[in-house]
């Protein structure tokens, strides 16, 4: 059983607490508990394990990865015990694999649900991290673990009058477990990246009315969802070992292979081919079927005139075709969506498609949404706007490290960090999926494998040469910033800057690009000489 937050003050002392228990977190508490045999805690605000897949429940709600490569795969009878349905996992098939997850290993003890974290800070006479929840208790351990989840702090916009609704309104990351009834409601949609894009179809087949407010269009690749045959289920765990190499050793951490192919050195008739069937198999996959898609700008319009000339096919409206295909950035420069019937829905007649760069929403009023030159009256608003991704949940947290410098003045410029692992400043503090590593340019559950392992293996040696703090040195953090940067720049990644992965979708936000675009199977390359290397970058401490 889980244990539940007391009121009652109180002054615990572990080896480590993590922060979250989704996959980071659980996969953290495991590999510490029972390969270290450490006294580790997890602190999760939520009352389920989960994280991400815990709250994010809006109709329609699906993960991109396909589902044999969204798990984990450092337990083979793990691998073998579990069967997906379909292509790709929906929400509520993920959280009854990671509740499967916390039973299994018997997670459930040493994780503590409804506990917020309000504040942590390092002592450095002590050399102990002191974590404070919102609840009044104190937790003291050497480590401190952030599985906080690069996606999971909702980003309403600030857009005046709010309040005034009379509606309801929701932001797709918050969604409400008892669901929500769209039946006879005129609903609206603001917000086309991938969520949007998931729930639109889902809503507007519900819905009396559904209007979309899109600021800007996206590309979207066809999922071509379906039920997983008795083969491939055979097939996958036949060949689990093979897709754990590719995952790990490929750019996304996904379970295929971006082909040695370039869109410019391909005749037209047969790269249009190609892209026809990568269009017909659906999905990322689409993506890495040339590898100068994100290189070049002359073979990524290739590739963007396709999907636009796609959208134009589904779409039967040629007015609603353009704005839906008027795109201004490059594809897969931002992260591309894959979809079920999203372009599909702008055929129905219970859906509409307002052009809100063309004529901005001005306010919410007590009834809908007010645009620069019209009211849209409204039962219910749901923001799919997105997440302050990355860093927005660890600075939501008072983390305070040596000499009580504070997490969020140290990033005031952007998040300086060393591999994504540690930041200059915060011994002894890990960040799982953190700023500056792969994280969510890959698919994420071998990304976090991959850091929890590396994480795992550095307390280990800590702890088997009698070393008691490690942290990241200036210099090497901001190497490997300047690494990060060009990673971004070496590709159409940096240059487009109105993604969330720069933080350009949170006013006020620093713009810095923070994943590292270099490749998943590079980064872990790097990872293992810096360990190899008595942990290059990092300054040991008796
Ligand atoms: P995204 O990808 O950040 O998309 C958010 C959408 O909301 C995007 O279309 C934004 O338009 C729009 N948005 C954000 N703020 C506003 C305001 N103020 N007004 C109008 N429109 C706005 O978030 P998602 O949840 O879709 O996806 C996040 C990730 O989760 C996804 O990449 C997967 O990895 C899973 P914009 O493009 O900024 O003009």
């Amino acid at each position: 059983m889980s244990t539940t937050a007391s009121p009652v003050q109180q002054r615990v002392e572990l080896d480590a607490i993590v922060i979250g228990a989704g996959f980071s977190g659980m996969y953290q508490l495991l590999s510490l508990r029972d390969k270290l045999g450490m006294k580790v805690k997890v602190l999760e605000a939520g009352d389920g394990v989960g994280g991400t897949w815990y709250w994010n429940r809006y109709p329609g709600a699906r993960c991109d990865s396909e589902s044999h490569s969204y798990m984990f795969y450092f337990s083979k009878e793990m691998v073998n015990e579990w069967t997906w349905t379909e292509r790709y996992p929906q929400q509520p098939e993920i959280l009854r694999y990671l509740n499967h997850v916390a039973d299994r290993f018997e997670l459930r003890r040493d994780i503590q649900l409804n506990t917020r974290v309000d504040s942590a800070s390092y002592d450095q006479a002590s050399q102990r991290w002191h974590v404070r929840t919102q609840d009044g208790q104190h937790f003291v351990a050497q480590f401190l673990i952030t599985g906080v989840g690069c996606l999971s702090t909702a980003n309403v916009p600030n857009i005046p009058g709010l309040n005034d609704f009379k509606g309801q309104w929701i932001h797709t990351g918050q969604w409400p477990h008892g669901g929500v009834d769209f039946s006879g409601k005129r609903v609206g949609v603001i917000g086309t990246g991938s969520t949007g894009i998931q729930t639109i179809p889902v809503v507007a087949a519900q819905a009396q009315h559904l209007t979309v407010f899109q600021r800007t269009a996206n590309y979207s690749i066809p999922a071509r969802n379906a039920p997983l045959s008795d083969a491939f289920k055979r097939y996958a765990k036949e060949h689990a070992e093979g897709i754990r190499y590719i995952m790990n050793t490929n750019t996304n951490a996904h379970p295929f292979r971006m082909v040695e192919r370039s869109v410019l050195a391909t005749h037209p008739a047969e790269r249009e081919a190609i892209m026809e069937a990568a269009w017909i198999k659906g999905g990322l996959e689409f993506r890495a079927a040339f590898k100068d898609t994100l290189a070049d700008a002359q073979a990524n319009k290739v590739v963007a005139d396709f999907i636009r000339k796609k959208i134009h096919q589904v779409v039967k409206d040629p007015a609603v075709a353009h704005l839906l295909s008027d795109i201004d950035h490059p594809f897969a420069a931002k992260r591309p969506p894959v979809d079920s019937n999203y372009f599909e829905t702008f055929n129905r007649d219970n859906v509409s498609l307002v052009n809100i760069r063309a004529t901005p929403i001005e306010r919410i009023t007590a009834e809908g949404i007010q645009t620069q030159d019209q009211v849209y009256p409204l039962d219910i608003i749901i923001f799919a706007t997105g997440f302050d991704a990355m860093t927005g949940s660890l600075l939501k947290i008072d983390i305070q490290g040596r000499d009580g410098v504070k997490l969020k003045d140290s990033w005031a410029a952007g998040p300086i960090n060393y591999l994504g692992l540690q930041v200059p400043g915060f011994p002894n503090m890990f960040t799982i999926t953190g700023p500056g590593s792969p994280s969510v340019l890959c698919n994420l559950p071998p990304a976090i494998e991959q850091h929890v392992d590396w994480i795992t293996d550095c307390i280990r040696t800590l702890r088997d040469t009698g070393v008691s703090t490690i942290e990241a040195t200036e210099p090497a953090s901001q190497s490997w910033c300047e690494e990060v940067n060009r990673a971004a720049n070496a590709s159409l990644l940096g240059q487009v800057k109105h993604s969330w992965y720069l933080g350009a979708n949170v006013p006020g936000k620093p713009q810095v690009f923070m994943p590292y675009a270099g490749g998943f199977g590079k980064y872990s390359e790097i990872c293992r000489e810096v360990a190899a290397d008595n942990y290059r970058g990092f300054a040991l401490g008796a």
